[in-house]
């Protein structure tokens, strides 16, 4: 086959000048389990997910390391702070990297995804890719999804984005990114807000910048703590029962999220619980259910005069536009530097 036309297969009809060795922007990616990886008979080492991407070398240079290799349902918080400063520590230590990729599981990539976009605060990007179908189906789409997102962290219109998820060809804030089907491979999306950009055949397209603040701008430093204070999710749904309330402050929560109905609306029960959780000083946030919308805050502290009303709210938090696994983490992130309602709820309109 003459050669043009051999180049023009390989690249999908458009011819990339290839970059020299030194040219080419580094990317890292680090490894840590998950579809993308779960091959028949053993999972794939970070080496061999770099193995998947020949192609990529026309565009950047790769190193890998291998952080854990396993399903992402299975990662703990723990796990997510020694991650967030693992990628804090790369960045710092090498300012010749352009940006780091983490593959992992599909199933709570919104939620990684999100903790990264908060706490690595350097401008670069962290791209979070996966895989839908494992290596040992058909169709097996891990090699594409990585070669994306090995563009995305070499390009340099990507400085200033924080943590985006890329697979199918899209890349989706991480703070907007849900998951939306179990099995289908267009699963992610931003729902009415819309992908930040597409990966085309000849270059990475960038529509639009989330205006939140995250990344270079957050305020929380992953080294300042080695735990976070236990919050819980509740779902409100009818007769949904108001002990489970009891049951997460005895456990020790310091913050529940309550996925509510619509615009706020919980069981009859479930208002007890809120108040028992108040009353022992836990924070109660309500957030939608619904998957969009936004849940605005009562007014500040100072603004209140009647003293049950100012108790009550003293505790009461509202999860803004924030689905409520996003929600958890940011309260999460939030209780480990305050206390404070009003700094509480700051967070949600900034974050
Ligand atoms: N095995 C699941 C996980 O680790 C699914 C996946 O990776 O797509 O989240």
């Amino acid at each position: 086959m003459p050669l043009l036309l051999l180049l023009l297969g390989l690249t999908g009809g458009v011819v990339a000048t290839p970059l020299t060795a030194q040219e080419r922007p580094r990317v890292h990616i680090v490894a840590t389990g998950g579809t993308i990886s779960n091959r028949d008979g053993g999972r794939l080492t970070a080496d061999e997910i770099v193995g998947l991407v020949p192609a990529a070398d026309r565009y950047a240079a790769l190193t890998a390391e291998q952080f854990s290799n396993t399903a992402s349902g299975a990662l703990t918080i723990a796990q997510y702070i020694a991650l967030a400063r693992r990628v804090n520590t790369l960045f710092r230590a090498d300012s010749t990297l352009s940006g780091v990729i983490v593959t992992m599981g599909t199933d709570t990539m919104e939620e990684l995804a999100y903790f990264l976009h908060l706490t690595v605060r350097d401008p670069r990007p962290v791209v979070v890719v996966g895989a839908m179908r494992n290596p040992s189906q058909v169709g097996f789409e891990g090699p594409a999804n990585l070669l994306g997102g090995v563009r995305v962290a070499a390009d340099p219109a990507a400085r200033g984005v924080g943590t985006v998820v890329v697979l199918n060809d899209e890349i989706n804030a991480a703070r907007d990114v849900v998951k939306t089907d179990a099995r289908r491979l267009h699963t992610f999306n931003s729902r009415e807000v819309g992908v930040l950009g597409v990966i085309d055949t000849d270059r990475v397209v960038w529509y639009r910048r989330t205006v939140q603040r995250h990344s270079a701008r957050s305020e929380f430093d992953v080294f300042a703590f080695d735990s976070l204070p236990r919050v819980d999710i509740l779902l409100a749904y009818q007769g949904a029962p108001g002990d489970l309330f009891n049951a997460a402050v005895d456990a020790g929560a310091k913050g529940i999220i309550v996925a509510a109905a619509g615009g706020g609306a919980i069981s009859g029960t479930q208002s007890l619980g809120q108040r028992y959780a108040v009353d022992q000083g836990v924070f109660v946030m309500t957030a939608t259910r619904t998957g969009a919308g936004r849940i605005p805050p009562s007014g500040p502290l100072r603004d209140s005069t009647n003293t049950e009303t100012l108790r009550r709210r003293t505790f009461t938090l509202a999860a803004e536009d924030l689905e409520p696994l996003k929600a958890r983490l940011l309260l999460m992130l939030g209780l480990a530097t305050t206390t404070d309602r009003d700094a509480l709820q700051r967070f949600f309109r900034e974050y």
